[in-house]
């Protein structure tokens, strides 16, 4: 990724960012989270959701910073992107076999995910 690609990346992350920090606190809460993912078109449970912004909002204060903002929304994407490869017929549900599962791809990402130039932007944060 080129500076002005880096630099362009940000600035796309911090518009989003600052478009879902309503009420303009610096960091993102809950309820914010929650409209922004409804936003990016996910049906997620209000379980999932807070498992999920409990798991990067870090301070545990309900105040999500911009970098795990960034983090969060990337690898629900990444993750979102491998259910769909094997969700062939789009209905929501798929079948692994025992070594895809134990390769373990829909819990973590793979090596090449971390060191994609998005995940290195994400952790310099
Ligand atoms: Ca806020």
């Amino acid at each position: 990724m080129t500076c002005s690609g880096l630099w362009g990346f940000l600035a796309a992350w911090r518009a989003l960012f600052d478009r879902f920090d309503a009420d303009k606190s610096g960091a993102i809460s809950f309820a914010e989270y929650t409209d922004a993912l409804i936003a990016f078109g996910y049906k997620l449970s209000p379980n999932f959701v807070n498992l999920l912004y409990t798991t990067y909002d870090k301070s545990g204060e309900g105040a999500m910073s911009f970098d795990l903002f960034v983090q969060s929304c990337i690898i629900l994407k990444r993750m979102t992107d491998v259910f769909k490869k094997y969700d062939e017929d789009r209905d929501g549900y798929i079948t692994l076999s025992f070594e895809e599962f134990l390769t373990g791809e829909f819990l973590f990402l793979s090596r090449a995910d971390f060191e994609s130039p998005e995940c290195r932007v994400v952790r310099w944060c």
